[in-house]
């Protein structure tokens, strides 16, 4: 696998560095001035001109697009917006210097370059040309053959690339493109998922580059720059003071170099006086390389990360909201064997006293691996058994992958090739490959009709045995093909259009779960919120649900690199995200699961899956001290909800990643900037899972030496800007609540989030260095659209300020009926033990509160209140 990876590599670097001639040589003999956007870059008449266009969009965004003048045929160009070429933003911050001659572009804020573009010259841009054949009058018009000179040779190679028994021929020759962006006084990068890697990109100077190619690799190395399964070719770069971020917008493969060359200080022996002050800054130099498409690059200038991701989110859409029950723990398995099984294994959730939201069904419960059936022998009545789960208030999800079986009598396959929607080998006919049905044909989901049929499917009528508790799992979407090259799709299959698979390879699972999540939602009538998961994803696929990390494995390891891939994907856009809890591939020992329980218990996505060969592991299996454990874990998950749900809603409207590393809290603490073993959960929780076997005490650095962090079980608390020692048992969940916060809760667990929507909540208060917190609440009916079309939910602010808490209102617009009660209040971090506590309803009722006080942990605790959660009331403690 390895050594096919770095064969596709070298020859993608190859091809680049061949058109990076060209393009010099273009610069070299321009004499034009440069005309952005309507005239050529570099026209010479033996060179094929490029057309470069600048504009600033919205948002302090600038859209560098470069493009031949005149291309053989349309490349692969994500359509936008663009406007006029922007020089100066409004306010005079920054600007865009652009010079022809050589090409080079500079991004300056207050004056001083923050990016400059091709400033080390690797601008490069192969153009297409027509077939190899018809090119033997090339060059001096000579009948010469195509094969003859050694640059022929070479010409040929890249025409034609070998990879064990493929050959792929490019339509139209090599088409790489690429460029070089030099970050002024950065040097810390993160983005670029998904690889098994540390959150903060490291330099490749001497290593591999980051590769962007989705890819399915039954459990991927840790520590490994290959591409896995999905692609975001969008990084961020952090120093103190400013964020900015790079998106290339290109699906085809793409490899990313990063070299950061540390910052000089010049002495003043050595330069003189006036040189001094002239200390060099560091300079982080990406080069992005892609293998087709044309230059499609968005710079966001920031400054501060939260500006950055609601620029990303403005051009490439922000988190759907998900509905409630998905926040909830998800039980897979390859495979729940049939109807009796999952009755036993929903039964066991009960019988142990765990909540749990979601069963899964993996391939098997198909017939054949013809998705949207049911094998009626193991899932004879397969609504019978969502009845069951409804009855829970649960959900079903089952898998549907993009490989349909080529079998004539099965209806999926007939529909689908009489109307010609699967991809094209380059011969015309159908693609055809290897994967679990046998012999399979693969939807074009990039063609928009086929979108609209495969949603089609989910009907509730044409999908018999579905009900409207049924979700879907959408699995090897790279699109994964047994044997074929690298295991997925062959570069010159043909898709909708005549784009080659190469073009578009790293969208294609991206339009699967699209459709997918369309299917959904029109099933309801456009009512009802759909969930659906996805192996592979692109840049957006925010937009239809959520995300996870493949196939990892039931080892320490895995465990400790879900953390920096979660956070990747997170400031990546991508906050609905999760590992498999327990690892997919192995048995993991018992402190392992329970350890990886209390991990993605506070991680977005939060489901346990094991593979084929692995011994069962429902969370009652292992005895009941590992019981209690798992079930603890599970059920602070389920206590976290509203704050976990009104996260997402946060970053739903305004962009701010559910997972958060902690330089996005702390963009000004250095010391936060490659921290990877904790990370917040929204900006109130600090989680710092224990990810070694054995550990009885734990290092955890708690940041911002104006902040003050309360353990969240003892309630002892730290001055933050410092690395305490946490002692550790098996039970520990090392979880801290920043003072000056407000979490909301829920008291009480029930057996799946349904079952909960009554229930009252708790308020937990940790006050700040001044004795003051903030903190929300979004609450809706947890499953329909009515929150946008009619804005039904509840905003709600509180507030702790000068010994008050208030509940306000945080949105005007917004109403949903709700009995829903505050029953308990705790407030962390009171230094005096309080006279009186008296709640003060709007309506000017006044009423003293039973409350009782703990010096030792500054706790004051108020329980059996009844105060309305969408009303506006006070508590005064005094
Ligand atoms: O559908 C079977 C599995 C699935 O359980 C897993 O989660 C996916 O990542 N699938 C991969 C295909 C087989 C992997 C060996």
């Amino acid at each position: 696998m390895s050594s096919a990876i770095t064969r596709s590599t070298a020859a993608l670097q190859r091809s680049c560095r061949q058109a990076h001639l060209v393009a010099i040589k273009a610069c070299q003999s321009s004499s034009e001035e440069l005309y952005i956007g309507t005239r050529p870059l570099e026209a010479d008449v033996c060179e094929i001109p490029l057309v470069a266009e600048v504009s600033g969009i919205e948002k302090d965004i600038f859209r560098l697009k470069i493009n031949e003048e005149t291309p053989l045929k349309t490349r692969l160009v994500c359509s936008g917006d663009t406007g006029s070429l922007i020089l100066t933003d409004r306010k005079g911050d920054l600007k865009c210097r652009i010079s022809a001659n050589p090409f080079k572009i500079d991004l300056l804020s207050k004056n001083e370059a923050m990016i400059s573009i091709n400033s080390l010259g690797k601008l490069y841009f192969e153009h297409l040309q027509v077939p190899h054949k018809h090119r033997a009058t090339k060059g001096n018009g000579q009948n010469t053959p195509a094969d003859t000179s050694q640059e022929d040779q070479e010409d040929l190679g890249l025409w034609e690339e070998k990879y064990g028994k493929f050959v792929d021929v490019k339509a139209n020759g090599p088409s790489s493109v690429g460029l070089d962006f030099s970050l002024h006084g950065f040097e810390h990068l993160y983005g670029i998922p998904q690889h098994a890697e540390s959150h903060q990109l490291k330099n490749t100077k001497d290593g591999d580059a980051y590769r962007l190619y989705n890819l399915d690799v039954y459990g991927y190395q840790v520590y490994d720059k290959m591409g896995i399964y999905g692609s975001v070719p969008y990084l961020l770069a952090h120093k103190q003071g400013r964020t900015v971020g790079i998106f290339w917008l290109n699906a085809s493969e793409t490899l990313v170099e990063i070299n950061t060359e540390p910052a000089v200080e010049y002495t003043l022996t050595q330069m003189g006086p006036a040189a001094a002050k002239q200390k060099a800054r560091c300079r982080t130099d990406v080069h992005w390389m892609s293998e087709s498409g044309i230059i499609d690059v968005f710079l966001l200038t920031g400054p501060t990360p939260a500006d950055v991701f609601k620029q990303y989110s403005y051009i490439t859409g922000t988190q759907a909201m998900p509905p409630l029950f998905s926040l909830g723990y998800h039980q897979c398995r390859w495979n729940y064997e049939d109807e009796q099984d999952v009755k036993a294994v929903d039964a066991g959730f009960d019988e142990h006293d765990i909540p749990y939201d979601v069963m899964w069904l993996d391939i098997e419960h198909t017939e054949d691996k013809k998705y949207f059936t049911w094998d009626k022998k193991r899932f004879a009545n397969p609504k019978r058994m969502q009845e069951l789960l409804r009855s829970k208030k649960r959900k079903l999800v089952v898998i549907s992958d993009p490989h349909i079986k080529v079998d004539p009598e099965y209806t999926i396959y007939a529909q689908a090739k009489e109307q010609g929607f699967f991809v094209k080998n380059p011969e015309g006919g159908d693609f055809e490959g290897i994967c679990w049905p046998g012999l399979s044909s693969y939807l074009d989901f990039t063609n928009p009709k086929v979108r609209e049929w495969y949603s089609s499917l989910f009907a509730f009528p044409v999908y018999q045995g579905s009900t409207d508790i049924l979700f879907i799992w959408n699995d090897m979407n790279e699109p994964s093909v047994f044997r074929g090259p690298e295991l997925t799709m062959q570069k010159n299959a043909v898709h909708y259009g005549n784009w080659e698979h190469r073009e578009l390879h790293n969208i294609y699972g991206f339009y699967q779960q699209m459709a997918t999540a369309e299917g959904l939602i029109q099933r309801s009538k456009g009512k009802e919120r759909p969930f659906v998961l996805s192996r592979s994803f692109f840049a957006g696929s925010q937009k239809y649900g959520a995300v996870w990390t493949g196939d990892n494995t039931a080892e320490w390891s895995y465990l400790k690199i879900s953390i920096p891939m979660l956070l990747t994907l997170s400031v990546s856009g991508i906050s609905f995200c999760g590992a498999d809890v327990g690892g997919f591939i192995g048995n993991p020992e018992e402190e392992l699961l329970v350890r990886w329980y209390q991990a993605a218990a506070y991680q977005p996505f939060f489901r346990g899956h094991a593979t084929m060969n692995t011994k069962r592991r429902e969370p009652w299996l292992f005895g009941e001290e590992y019981t209690q454990l798992i079930r603890e874990a599970i059920r602070e998950r389920y206590t976290l909800l509203p704050y976990l749900y009104s996260l997402f809603y946060q970053v739903h409207v305004s962009s701010q990643p559910v997972m958060r590393p902690l330089w996005v809290e702390f963009p000004d603490d250095l010391e936060t900037f490659s921290v990877e073993d904790e990370y917040m959960l929204g900006s109130a929780l600090l989680v710092h899972p224990v990810t070694e076997p054995q550990t009885a005490s734990t290092d955890v650095f708690l940041p911002g030496p104006n902040e003050v962090w309360y353990n969240s079980k003892t309630f002892a608390y730290w001055k933050g800007g410092c690395t305490v020692k946490i002692p550790v048992t098996l039970d520990t969940i090392p979880v801290f609540q920043r003072g000056g916060s407000v979490v909301p809760i829920k008291t009480a667990v029930g057996k799946s989030t349904g079952w909960m929507a009554d229930s009252p909540y708790g308020l937990r208060v940790a006050l700040s260095t001044q004795g003051s917190a903030v903190g929300e609440l979004y609450l809706d009916d947890g499953h329909s659209f009515q929150y946008l079309h009619q804005d039904q939910f509840l905003h709600r602010k509180f507030l702790f300020c000068s010994s008050v808490l208030t509940n306000r209102c945080a949105n005007e617009k917004g109403h949903y009926p709700t009995k829903c009660v505050v029953e308990q209040i705790l407030v962390l971090g009171l230094r005096k033990k309080p006279s009186s506590v008296t709640t003060h309803s709007s309506d000017g009722k006044v009423q003293p509160a039973a409350f009782t006080y703990c010096a030792k942990t500054s706790t004051l605790s108020l329980e059996k209140l009844s105060l309305s959660i969408g009303d506006d009331w006070e508590v005064h403690v005094s």
